[in-house]
């Protein structure tokens, strides 16, 4: 197993658009396993392969207390939604950031499991605000576009101030490691 790069916001790449698995085979689910382990080690209770910079329609997921229930989907579609509701969403790939977003407060989804069988799931709560930001990734949709420009613009320059401070102090980290 591994542990992959999470790319931030404002990457390009996270606006990519993912592409269905055709085929299930062990590439695949060694992948979902990486992303898994990736996701524990963040921490974080969902991630889209979008994030890590594969352009494939599969999510990992765990809402579990004890992070010992993990949930794989390929190609997930959302097939019903209904009602409304507000919660605060972080993302890993826009770190530090917690903001309110409107979404369905329910919804029905079809995916695929580990075998390339359908399987149908419904979700209120945790696990439908989850679902629907891991299928957005998928669509190169990220929590910040549904806020104010101004909002976006401002975490924008944060995050981008982050990531010119982080790579200053990177090669210095690794001089001092030698
Ligand atoms: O870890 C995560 N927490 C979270 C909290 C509220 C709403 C959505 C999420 S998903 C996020 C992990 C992530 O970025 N998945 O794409
Ligand atoms: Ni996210």
């Amino acid at each position: 197993m591994a542990i992959l790069d999470i790319l931030h916001f404002p990457d390009p790449r996270l606006r990519n658009r993912a592409h269905p698995v055709e085929r299930m085979d062990d590439r695949i689910r060694h992948l979902l396993d990486d992303m898994l382990e990736t996701m524990y080690e963040a921490p974080g209770i969902g991630l889209a392969a979008t994030q890590v910079n594969v352009p494939l329609r599969l999510v990992v997921m765990d809402i579990s207390e004890d992070k010992d229930q993990p949930l794989r989907l390929i190609n997930p579609e959302i097939l019903d939604r209904w009602g409304e509701e507000t919660s605060d969403e972080g993302c890993l790939s826009v770190p530090g950031i917690y903001e309110p977003v409107t979404r369905a407060q329910g919804i029905r989804m079809r995916a695929l499991d580990t075998e390339g069988q359908p399987f149908e799931l419904e979700a209120e709560g945790l696990l439908a605000v989850c679902i629907q930001h891991e299928i957005d990734h998928l669509d190169g949709r990220l929590f910040v576009d549904y806020l104010s420009n101004l909002k976006r613009q401002r975490i924008r320059k944060r995050l981008e101030k982050e990531a010119r401070q982080h790579r200053a102090k990177a090669p210095a980290a690794a001089a001092q490691a030698i």
